[in-house]
């Protein structure tokens, strides 16, 4: 058990409280749901993380999904390095973002058309503008527990950073913006139904087709293809948002491995390759309303910038060409759930282990996780407990419960061990 002192991170962490908000650019890196000072990274290779001690760690976070391929790639940083001798951005169309749009439309099934933003809050902001100007209508349904960025829309009853704040509402969300957010609960069609008979106005219904924001709750068969069915039979659009799951679960997102088929779906993460990059895409009909083909404003100074695009590229381009990459991630996850529930039954621990794909996810309570009023009984205490024995014994993973760990390429045997081992002695 090496003994990883945090020094530099505290003296950075309290220094950086004075300029930045609480320390961090985003809530869920500030450590508020499991305690201590968060770890300063300051370099990565492969699986690794490195702090500013040089401390290593094994990543289990992935920056939040998009190191698929591990950290500094050298065909990323090639593309990279490549594109920034000829500047960064020029604010016009470019070949590459020809390139980038028709590489995603061959990856995702059925995908028409595509347009490129910056995060995947833009992604879904703009895709439920889109569907409430095409539909006319202003309502849309969430679930209790998904996230699908920081958007006025979407801060209600959210999961992610939100649940780590205990406020899945946000002040400044005007209860105007919150009252056209109705909110029904993961895998039961039933209270989807239930708001389509309540209300004649909904314009989309907008999920995670496999939830990541709550821990990691994969949809009962026919629970997804029920909610399209409800949508179409109402008039509204279904929407997938895939930032998370998109080029993780398959090349194709969960739209090939589930074989369904969205109006709208959402992107980010992955596609970026680590770089700032967000997108929204579906059929062309729809995006026909879509500036500056119709009505519906949309719009970015740095969206398809070529640098960005660079990195997407390489990105998706090594996943498309090397399928074994998920075969071989699905297999590390595989044995992290057999092993890891072993030792948890073992230590006589309540738990339950939910994966998919390179999607994996640790409850610590009895009983089954199929929707957040299951996830929320998470033992988030003896969570803390787990994580921080886990960051002493070189494992980063996710600093909340309700965060999926995300998997990248490198995480091997010695790896694998690892983890395991972090659990063994705990
Ligand atoms: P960004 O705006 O953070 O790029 O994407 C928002 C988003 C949308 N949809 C899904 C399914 C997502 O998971 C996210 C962002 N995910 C969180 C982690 N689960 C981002 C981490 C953070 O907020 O720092």
């Amino acid at each position: 058990m090496t003994n990883h002192t945090l020094t530099n991170s505290e003296q950075l962490f309290s220094a950086s409280k004075k300029y930045i908000p609480g320390g961090v650019n985003s809530p869920v890196r500030a450590f508020n749901s499991v305690g201590g000072t968060p770890v300063f990274i300051k370099r990565a290779k492969g699986a690794y993380l490195f702090d500013e001690n040089d401390n290593s760690y094994v990543d289990l976070i992935n920056s939040w999904g998009p190191m698929i391929l591990g950290h500094a790639h050298p065909e990323v940083i090639k593309a990279v390095t490549e594109q920034i001798q000829h500047s960064f951005t020029y604010g016009t169309p470019t070949a590459k973002e020809l390139e980038m749009a028709k590489l995603i439309c061959e990856m995702v099934p059925d995908l028409d058309i595509v347009r490129m933003v910056n995060s995947g809050t833009e992604a879904c902001m703009s895709a439920i503008r889109l569907a409430r100007g095409y539909t006319g209508k202003k309502k849309i349904i969430k679930f209790a527990g998904c996230y699908h960025g920081h958007h006025d829309s979407f801060l209600v009853q959210a999961g992610s950073g939100a649940l780590t704040l205990g406020s899945p509402n946000s002040p400044g969300v005007p209860e105007e913006t919150a009252s056209n957010t109705l909110i029904a609960s993961y895998n039961d069609l039933e209270s989807v139904r239930a708001l389509f008979d309540l209300h004649d106005d909904i314009a989309c219904v907008i999920i995670e087709p496999v939830a990541g924001n709550m821990g990691c709750i994969v949809p009962e068969e026919g629970f997804l293809s029920g909610i399209k069915e409800l949508c179409h039979r109402n008039g509204a659009l279904f929407v997938l948002d895939e930032v998370m799951t998109g080029f993780r679960l398959a090349p194709g997102g969960a739209q090939q491995l589930f074989d369904i088929r969205a109006d709208i779906i959402c992107f980010g993460k992955i596609i970026g390759g680590g770089m700032p990059v967000g997108a929204f895409g579906g059929k062309r009909e729809i995006f026909e309303h879509l500036a500056p083909l119709g009505p519906v404003y949309q719009a970015g100074t740095l969206s398809g910038n070529p640098v960005a695009m660079s990195a997407g590229i390489a990105t998706l381009t090594i996943l498309k060409d090397n399928p074994s990459i998920y075969v071989d991630l699905e297999e590390t996850v595989k044995t992290l759930h057999k092993e890891l529930d072993t030792i948890l039954d073992e230590k006589g621990i309540d738990h339950t282990i939910n994966s998919i794909g390179s999607m994996i996810s640790i409850f610590y309570l009895e009983g089954q996780v199929k929707s957040f009023s299951d996830a929320k009984s998470t033992n988030t205490k003896l969570f803390s407990r787990i994580f921080h024995h886990g960051l002493k014994s070189g494992i980063y993973m996710p600093p909340s419960n309700y965060e999926s760990w995300f998997l990248g390429q490198g995480i091997g045997e010695v790896e694998i061990e690892k983890i395991l081992n972090t659990f063994r002695t705990f």
